[in-house]
């Protein structure tokens, strides 16, 4: 059954690509992550394709994530043709609720919401779609200077993880804050930073998160030599490559994972723990409990048999080693 609706979904996706319209055809899109503008609060409290929405405090999905309809423009990368806005803006969350209890264990040292990538009822199912082969993740960021994030903290907003709890790549902000124990000087110099990284925790690309931009991401992931790339724009620009192609060996072969994207806030060290309690990131920590959030848009997964969607209805080649 699960296998039949993965088809049906998959075939619709392409049936869309291969419409006539003024965007020349592309690779085909393997998930889909851009809220349409129907989407609702009600759709992200039951966990609606294609958002898995369980990783969260213990409200509903919906108080932690705000749908922003028209009142606030997505990136214009995707959204330019005949001036349409074609999705919604995702704000995703964290407050002093915000701690995640998988099993009854409580992770007191986070506070985190987190949306997952997820097909046919299970983020499983895209596993074998959207990570075999050369495949690319979309992301594009902004930040809300509403609720702004702290700078003395470290932040993951953006990755993949296998059961194993490592990352195939993650986008890490306040980079210049990273958590350490024990604390250094708070904030470093370029905490403003974000950083994409791979499996080993190494920089593949380094830069300031302005305000009031939109930050496109794309990572290429080979997933059978293990390698990654990263493209990179600001706004409306086309995206561009930023790195070549990096080795990211560490990452076991056959390494899969669930695709996350959100508001991971990591604590600081409590000198009133034990020394063991200070390395526990997870369950121990200073968090201030205040009410910050991120926004997002642009979220989708694509083959690179036809190239890379570079936006405005343009594509460059896959990046090659
Ligand atoms: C969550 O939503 C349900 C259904 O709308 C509602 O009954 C419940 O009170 C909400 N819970 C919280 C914590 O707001
Ligand atoms: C945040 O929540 C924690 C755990 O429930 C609690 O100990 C702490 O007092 C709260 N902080 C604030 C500022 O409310
Ligand atoms: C993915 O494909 C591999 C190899 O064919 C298979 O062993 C595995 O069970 C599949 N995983 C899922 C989640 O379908
Ligand atoms: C940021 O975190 C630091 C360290 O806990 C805290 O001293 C500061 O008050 C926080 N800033 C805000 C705006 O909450
Ligand atoms: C992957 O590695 C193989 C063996 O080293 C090589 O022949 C092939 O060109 C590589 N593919 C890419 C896309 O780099
Ligand atoms: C452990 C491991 O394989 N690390 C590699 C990850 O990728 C970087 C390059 O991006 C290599 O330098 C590391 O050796």
């Amino acid at each position: 059954m699960v296998a039949v609706s993965l088809l049906f979904a998959l075939s619709s996706v392409m049936g869309v690509l291969s419409a006539p319209t003024r965007v020349s055809v592309r690779g085909p899109i393997l998930y889909d992550g851009r809220a349409p503008l129907d989407f609702s609060a009600a759709d992200l409290d039951a966990s609606k394709e294609p958002f898995l929405t369980v990783v969260k405090g213990s409200n509903n999905a919906s108080q932690y994530t705000q749908l922003l309809g028209t009142t606030e423009l997505p990136t214009p990368l995707w959204n330019t043709a005949g001036n349409l806005q074609t999705e919604q803006v995702l704000a995703v969350s964290i407050d002093n609720s915000s701690i995640f209890t998988p099993g009854g264990f409580a992770q007191n040292g986070f506070r985190r919401t987190d949306i997952i990538a997820q097909q046919g009822g299970s983020p499983a199912n895209l596993l074998n779609i959207t990570q075999v082969g050369t495949t690319v993740f979309h992301f594009s960021v902004k930040t809300d200077e509403a609720r702004p994030l702290n700078d003395t903290h470290e932040y993951q907003p953006v990755f993949i993880e296998p059961s194993d709890g490592t990352h195939i790549f993650d986008l890490q902000l306040a980079s210049g804050s990273p958590f350490t124990n024990p604390t250094g000087d708070l904030p470093a110099a370029n905490a403003r930073n974000f950083r994409v990284r791979n499996h080993a925790g190494q920089t593949l690309f380094e830069s300031e998160l302005t305000n009031g931009n939109w930050h496109n991401f794309a990572v290429q992931v080979d997933w059978d030599n293990r390698t990654l790339a990263v493209l990179y724009s600001i706004d409306c620009a086309e995206l561009q490559p930023v790195t070549g192609v990096e080795p990211n060996e560490s990452a076991a072969p056959g390494l899969q994972g669930e695709f996350h994207f959100g508001l991971l806030k990591l604590p600081l060290v409590n000198p009133a723990d034990s020394p063991e309690d200070q390395n526990n990131v997870v369950a121990f920590g200073i968090q201030e409990g205040t009410l910050e959030a991120l926004k997002f848009s642009g979220i989708f997964v694509e083959g690179t048999q036809r190239g890379i969607r570079a936006g405005n209805g343009r594509a460059i080649r896959k990046i090659q080693a």
